[in-house]
């Protein structure tokens, strides 16, 4: 990332340069001395300011009146990244933002800033940590309330604080069992013991209430998704673009036309869900066709909702594999078609289980059976995120490896191993939480999440 060393003096427009809005906010920062700008304000920028006072004012390119702004300034280290920092609010027209920022751009005062910059300061200036900065990126890009609930806990809140106070009972902890290896002698050998147990205990009793919010499930919950499955001709692609009320999907008799995934969103009571349309399952001899349908089963086994559609009257081997998925909901389709009776009758009575699983026949698409799988749909989310599973997958695979670290060190703090390994194993369950927390920060770690962010923020 080419920005991570670099201590210019940047600007953004941090609200959405996608369309005309009432205000749009612009940010400078790094800059020495607000009065570089005193030229382009009516206010006197040379006279004393107030930090964190809103003025109104005009902005100005030699004598010419340009926009009526508001504007605060926010004196280094008291600001969101520890930089001085000039907020404007300007009207919110693209075009007169841009304008502004060229504006600015042309003086050679400042450059453009790149992706998550003014954050990344932040993080430098030890403003934030870098799982702060996850929790900002989650809050921002979050597609559902829940997930904006934890960006938020994360940012700033109870999951922030639960981190930090885990870390402080490790801290505690490790300094009784230095304290038992150096000061045994000054403190007494049983107290030293009593405190390196306490402190052990505190901090794992703890850790498992961490541990309870890490799901040992493969589906991913940032982005939820919903994907129907089914052989070709079962309906896939029609109910696909059914759910979407728009023709999205191309659908055809020909078994074999979708032969990739097509994703889109779908949103259910302010949830933004994935809905996908998957190639049909089958054997393919056309080479795109078998790569579509491998691709598609790596969506299925991500997606955390499965509607398999079965149409009775067309019918082949691969159905066994798709009922094993234990979808979460099944759909007859086609039971306007002669023989459909028959057919089904003869397919529950091989794979029994297909009357068990909340199977429902589908005589022509239709609203009622838009809520119905609607209301199934959202009420498993609900459920799953009712306990607040953590979202980030770094932060869940460091868990899951400091509780892999943590019962090797209770063994061993059981078994009165020698000093020296247990100084060994604590010192690498430490790191995975100084790499939870973001006090050691790999490089790759922060190029993946500032490359996420948006411009501006
Ligand atoms: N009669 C009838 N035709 C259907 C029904 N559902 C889908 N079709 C038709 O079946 C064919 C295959 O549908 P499509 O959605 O492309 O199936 P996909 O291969 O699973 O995506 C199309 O001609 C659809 O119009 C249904 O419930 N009844
Ligand atoms: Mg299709």
């Amino acid at each position: 990332m080419n920005f991570l060393y670099s201590d210019d003096v940047i600007i953004a427009c941090s609200t959405s340069l996608n369309g005309n809005a009432a205000i749009g906010v612009i940010r400078i920062s790094g800059f020495k001395s607000l009065s570089d700008f005193k030229d382009f304000f009516t206010l006197k920028l040379s006279g004393p300011i107030e930090p964190r006072k809103v003025y109104f004012t005009n902005l100005v390119l030699q004598g010419q009146k340009i926009d009526e702004v508001c504007l605060t300034f926010f004196q280094a280290p008291h600001s969101y990244n520890g930089e001085n920092v000039l907020e404007l609010s300007v009207h919110g027209n693209t075009l007169n933002i841009e304008r502004i920022l060229a504006l600015f751009l042309n003086t050679g005062l400042c450059r453009m800033a790149g992706p998550g910059e003014f954050t990344y300061r932040a993080v430098k200036n030890r403003k934030l940590s870098l799982s702060q900065v996850e929790g900002l990126d989650l809050l921002l890009n979050a597609t559902s309330g829940f997930a904006l609930d934890q960006g938020l806990s994360l940012l700033n809140g109870s999951l922030f604080e639960l981190y930090k106070d885990l870390y402080h009972l490790f801290l505690l902890h490790k300094a009784s069992l230095e304290l038992m290896i150096d000061f045994s002698d000054d403190v007494g050998e049983e107290a030293a013991r009593t405190s390196f147990d306490t402190t052990l205990s505190n901090f794992s009793t703890k850790f498992k209430t961490l541990l309870k919010r890490v799901r040992p499930i493969s589906y991913d919950l940032l982005e939820p998704e919903i994907v129907l499955i089914g052989l070709p001709n079962s309906g896939k692609s029609s109910l696909f673009n059914y759910l979407l009320s728009e023709d999205r999907a191309i659908v055809s008799p020909l078994a074999g036309t979708t032969r990739d995934y097509i994703s889109e969103s779908l949103v259910i009571e302010g949830v933004k869900f994935k809905l996908i349309d998957t190639a049909g399952i089958r054997k393919s001899k056309d080479l795109i066709e078998e790569e579509g349908i491998s691709r598609s089963k790596e969506r299925i086994a991500k997606s955390f909702f499965k509607i398999l559609l079965i149409n009775p009257l067309e019918l082949g081997p691969e159905l066994k594999d798709l009922i094993h998925l234990n979808p979460d909901l099944i759909l007859f389709t086609h039971q306007d078609l002669p023989g459909f009776d028959s057919s089904k009758a003869n397919l529950v009575a091989l794979y029994p289980e297909l009357g068990s699983i909340g199977a429902v026949s589908l005589i022509e698409f239709s609203t009622s059976f838009e809520s119905h799988i609607e209301s199934q749909v959202i009420s498993k989310f609900r459920e799953l995120v009712s306990d607040k599973p953590l979202l980030l997958s770094r932060h869940k695979q460091l868990i899951l490896k400091a509780d892999g670290q943590l019962s090797s060190y209770l063994c061993h703090a059981s078994q009165e191993t020698d000093v020296a390994i247990l100084s060994h194993e604590l010192n690498s369950l430490g790191h995975c939480f100084s790499e939870l927390l973001g006090i050691v920060s790999p490089e790759d770690v922060l190029n993946s999440i500032f490359s996420n962010f948006c411009i501006g923020k």
